[in-house]
């Protein structure tokens, strides 16, 4: 693609931030708190709308429930609205109740599984209030110990309990199932794979979608494999980007292993460049950050998050795919492999510049957030 075109695009570049990454958090080991970070939901929206000031890239800020849970959500909306960012992806949380010790939709105990049903009927209505088009499930439902449950039981449940969600779901909107193959069940998960997670949406239907967290598999897959496969058949939703080294280790996204997150892009851009199923459904993925800043800090974590995705989506848009395209029909394996080293590394400095200056942000937002006074401004603020 030219440097023209992928200046378009880039314009149109957004990504969702989590409310849940401006807060504290941490290991099972320790949460150290980190000078100036948000300390409620009212400065946590208040950083995703500043992050979003300095880079143009984040214009929505997802929140997960009840974290994020406020008695007057109309208030938390134009509180939002008037820092110029919308709400997002509403994530329901099935994790965190005394009840859920052995999961939630596929709990043995139908009661059970009535509260986290009720729980999820509530995050929907939330969505409605808040105008958010997304509800983003993710389950930490599995088995600890061989025997403890049944697995085909299991299954039933939780394809029963998705079944109700999935019919309360609003005209317009998606439920992106997400997966993950171990933690905090250590020896099955429900939805342990992306297969799992595709093979529930085709059974719920058109609105349900896979939601791909970069964390979230086992070490070695081939996430843009994936991302291909989930493309060509119209059911991939959405992305938790982060980065990990060894399990779900909630990095900075490309932090680790920048080559891969600029391959999962040369996917999607190939996808927007063709019509057809995976044309259609690149158009409507939903771009997400989920990621828990432990040691770092918050704000110039995200800034930075964003600007790595800038920059690999930047990459894949300048790969020569026509020339890519010849030479795979050719089966010259190098010249293909090289076509994309080569739009890997180019400097595309200047040309984001250019982007960051017709979106009216600074073109260096890191330098701009670090001599702005902002962190030291959160710190006497918020200690
Ligand atoms: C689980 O590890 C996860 O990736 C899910 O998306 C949760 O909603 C999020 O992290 C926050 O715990
Ligand atoms: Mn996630």
């Amino acid at each position: 693609m030219t440097e023209e075109k992928a200046f378009e695009r880039l314009l149109a570049q957004e990504i969702e931030v989590p409310s849940w990454a401006f807060g504290p958090s941490g290991t099972r080991f320790k949460v150290f708190h980190i000078p100036g970070e948000a300390r409620n939901v009212w400065e946590r929206v208040e950083d995703a709308a500043l992050v979003h000031q300095l880079t143009g890239l984040a214009p929505r800020v997802a929140l997960h429930i009840p974290w994020d849970r406020v008695e007057d959500w109309d208030r938390l909306k134009a509180h939002a609205e008037g820092l110029g960012i919308g709400i997002g992806a509403i994530n329901p949380n099935l994790f965190q109740e005394e009840e859920y010790r052995l999961g939630s939709l596929a709990h043995p105990d139908p009661r059970v599984r009535e509260k986290a049903l009720a729980h999820v009927r509530e995050c929907i209505s939330i969505m409605e209030t808040l105008g958010s088009r997304l509800l983003s499930l993710w389950l930490a439902d599995g088995t600890n110990y061989p025997g403890q449950d049944d697995f085909r039981a299991r299954r039933r449940r939780l394809e029963a309990s998705l079944k109700e969600v999935y019919a309360w779901l609003p005209e317009g909107s998606r439920l992106l199932l997400e997966y993950k193959f171990f933690e905090p069940a250590f020896y099955s998960t429900d939805i342990p794979d992306w297969g799992t997670a595709y093979a529930l949406c085709l059974k719920l239907g058109p609105q349900a979608q896979v939601l791909v967290d970069l964390g979230h598999h086992p070490q070695g897959t081939n996430i843009e494999a994936l991302v291909a496969f989930l493309l060509e058949e119209g059911k991939l939703g959405g992305f938790h980007f982060n980065a990990r080294k060894y399990a779900d280790d909630d990095l900075i996204v490309g932090s680790i292993n920048p080559f891969e997150l600029f391959l999962i892009y040369h996917e999607l851009a190939s996808a927007e460049e063709e019509g057809g199923v995976a044309g259609e459904t690149v158009h409507r993925v939903a771009y997400m950050i989920d990621q828990a800043h432990v040691i770092e800090p918050k704000v110039e974590a995200m800034i930075l998050s964003l600007l790595n995705c800038q920059e690999a989506y930047a990459k894949a848009l300048l790969v020569d795919r026509d020339a890519l395209r010849e030479a795979q029909e050719r089966g010259d394996i190098l010249l293909a492999h090289r076509i994309l080293l080569e739009a890997y590394r180019k400097d595309v400095g200047p040309l984001l510049a250019e982007v960051r200056r017709a979106k009216g942000v600074p073109e260096d937002p890191l330098k701009a957030y670090r001599e702005g006074g902002y962190y030291e401004r959160a710190v006497a603020q918020r200690g």
